[in-house]
């Protein structure tokens, strides 16, 4: 049969953005007139959904540029999105219409914790191998994560502990952990009033939000291509820390957060 016939078929991480952002895309294609949508949320970690695209289990799922060059393509170099474009294509993927902010790995530590040991950037924290670091497991394994940062930073005196990005805000309010890896959109920053690192070696890289898709998928389905396009620098950093916030502390659903900037959108274009 057509592979058509399935419908598009979307994918996404395992954290409140990338649940909003699926159902963001889902919703902007079933407006533009696609029925058929298969909307397959928190599938996994990078390399998961990677698999997923080259086994066409789905077409295309929100990424990042700096997961991509990092992760992805497992280079250092800071690549533009052409280049980037020019070395996924032999993979069968293609990267497109950036969505307008950046989510970038932060460490962050308690307010008052950093202001006692006088901790203001990554640099610091050699001086302080006694504190525990409560790290997300995709994180721990990353060459854009810990294990790279051990070595820009000398960091080997610090031991991580492994956990879910879910529940690292609850372990450092706490005081189980006195580190964690967060993302630059999390509302739980503000919320549990945590201080970010300044990244004073330059390491992490840019994390620009984008769509990571198949190769084929915008000549398979031309009119839902255009609909995506109309999504480019429609999200402003501001705009996608108030969706996470309207769901993780307003208690909003990925589905009405995203029905509710659509609708919004659409008003002022
Ligand atoms: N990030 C921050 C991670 C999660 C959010 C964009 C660097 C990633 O998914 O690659």
């Amino acid at each position: 049969s057509n592979p058509s016939d399935t419908g598009v078929v979307i994918g996404s991480k395992r954290f409140t953005e990338a649940y909003i952002l699926g159902e963001i895309i889902s919703q902007r294609l079933k407006q533009a007139g696609q029925d058929k949508v298969t909307l397959k949320s928190g599938l996994g970690n990078t390399g998961i959904l990677v698999a997923a695209l080259s086994s066409r289990e789905i077409d295309l799922y929100p990424e990042y540029t700096g997961t991509i060059t990092r992760e992805i393509l497992k280079t250092d170099q800071a690549l533009s999105l052409t280049d980037i474009n020019k070395r996924l294509l032999p993979l069968g993927l293609q990267a497109g219409v950036l969505l307008g902010f950046d989510n970038a790995y932060v460490l962050a530590m308690r307010r008052e914790q950093a202001a006692k040991l006088k901790i203001s950037k990554i640099s610091d924290l050699s001086k302080h191998p006694a504190l525990i670091p409560g790290l997300s497991h995709e994180f721990i394994g990353r060459e854009d994560g810990w294990k790279g940062l051990v070595s820009a930073y000398q960091l080997d005196q610090l031991h991580p502990r492994g956990l879910d990005h879910g529940l690292a805000y609850e372990a450092i309010a706490s005081g189980q952990i006195d580190i964690v890896d967060a993302y630059g959109t999390d509302s739980k920053l503000i919320r549990y009033d945590l201080t970010v690192l300044e990244d004073d070696r330059h390491f992490f890289p840019v994390y620009e939000a984008v769509l990571l898709y198949r190769a084929d998928f915008p000549t398979r389905f031309p009119s839902s291509w255009q609909a995506l396009l109309s999504l480019r620098n429609s999200i402003s950093q501001q705009k996608m820390l108030e969706l996470n916030t309207s769901v993780e502390i307003k208690g909003s659903t990925f589905e009405k957060a995203a029905a509710q900037f659509l609708s919004r959108d659409q008003q002022n274009p």
